[in-house]
């Protein structure tokens, strides 16, 4: 007893998807942390071997209301269901607390309104009265109710696409990612009512000294795993006389590292990291300018 009291003090415990959109990005982020985890994915409690850290795997659906009744210190979750879930939650008199630490750069998606096809839109006006089926009722009612539109919620937690063919409901609120699964379904897309990403959330009361020393050394390890992903390094050489124009077009790039060319004395190697993607058109730009040999190279870590 005292042993597990002492290692819920020291150990930081973060609850994350168990089997879903979000778990190949979170795992792959925790692995490009550091965080060595031997344990299969079946395990509902994961230790980190070289970290005092326990991964709790779960449904999205219940980290938001474990980091607020203090289960676990920390979770990452889409912000559709983090918000969906306090608004249930205030509704349902539970605790709402939580800290957001970081928006992280998985879990893409948009909730939105979509109609059938043949359906005529003018505005979201236009749902006045409808039943709309949605696993996300708050978050419809929040954006609609500014708006002053009254509609007929049906709650659905699975399959909202087919509600409309099936007869269940006139309009759908889901979320989409690229749209195909409307397109299969013969509905269109016609307001976005919340975007969303995935977020990393702590507890909203102070956490031990020790779990909130982990905290301080993982959160600069996940930013620089995120820019690491973002960024790119760039190398080149390049005419002296060009320098100013091709740093002008390098996107987000920092102060270049110049290095002279052996036997060359108007040409200069050229070693820059850009923050932004670098597209075909801008190389093709840089080759215009008279570089040559430009190579841009992926960064697995990087710390500021
Ligand atoms: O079992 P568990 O409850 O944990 O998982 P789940 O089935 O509830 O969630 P899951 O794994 O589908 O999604 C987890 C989170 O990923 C969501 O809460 C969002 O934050 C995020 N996310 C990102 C998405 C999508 N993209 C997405 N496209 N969640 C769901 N979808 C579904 C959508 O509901 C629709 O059925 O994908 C379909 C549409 O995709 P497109 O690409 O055809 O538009
Ligand atoms: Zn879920």
């Amino acid at each position: 007893m005292c042993i597990e009291k002492d290692s819920s003090k020291k150990r930081l415990r973060i609850a994350i998807q168990k089997s879903g959109r979000l778990t190949d990005d979170t795992e792959a982020l925790f692995k490009n942390c550091g965080i060595k985890i031997t344990e299969s994915r079946d395990h509902l409690l994961a230790h980190a071997e070289n970290l005092p850290i326990d991964i709790l795997r779960v449904r999205d659906d219940d980290i938001p209301g474990l980091v607020m009744d203090h289960v676990v210190d920390l979770g990452i979750v889409g912000e559709n269901v983090l918000e969906e879930t306090t608004m249930q939650r205030a509704v349902d008199g539970l605790p709402t607390g939580y800290r957001t630490l970081m928006q992280l750069n998985y879990g893409d998606c948009r909730l939105a309104v979509a109609i059938p096809n043949e359906q005529q839109w003018h505005g979201l006006q236009d749902l006045s009265g409808l039943k709309i089926a949605t696993t996300y009722p708050f978050l419809l009612k929040r954006k609609l109710s500014e708006q002053g539109i009254a509609f007929k919620p049906v709650l659905l937690t699975g399959s909202v696409e087919v509600a409309p063919r099936a007869g269940l409901a006139d309009a759908i609120c889901d979320l989409v990612c690229t749209g195909a699964t409307l397109h299969a379904n013969g509905l269109r897309e016609v307001e976005t009512i919340f975007t969303s990403k995935a977020v990393l959330i702590c507890r909203d009361e102070p956490l031990y000294p020790e779990k909130q020393s982990i905290v301080d050394l993982l959160l600069p390890r996940i930013k620089g795993v995120m820019a690491a992903r973002e960024s790119k390094y760039i190398m080149m050489n390049a005419p002296k006389s060009k320098l100013a124009e091709i740093r002008a077009i390098l996107p987000g790039a920092e102060n270049p590292s110049i290095i002279e060319l052996e036997g060359e004395s108007d040409r200069v190697a050229l070693h820059v990291v850009s923050r932004e993607k670098l597209f075909w058109e801008t190389m093709e730009q840089l080759k215009a300018l008279g570089a040559s040999s430009i190579l841009v190279v992926p960064i697995e870590k990087m710390l500021d």
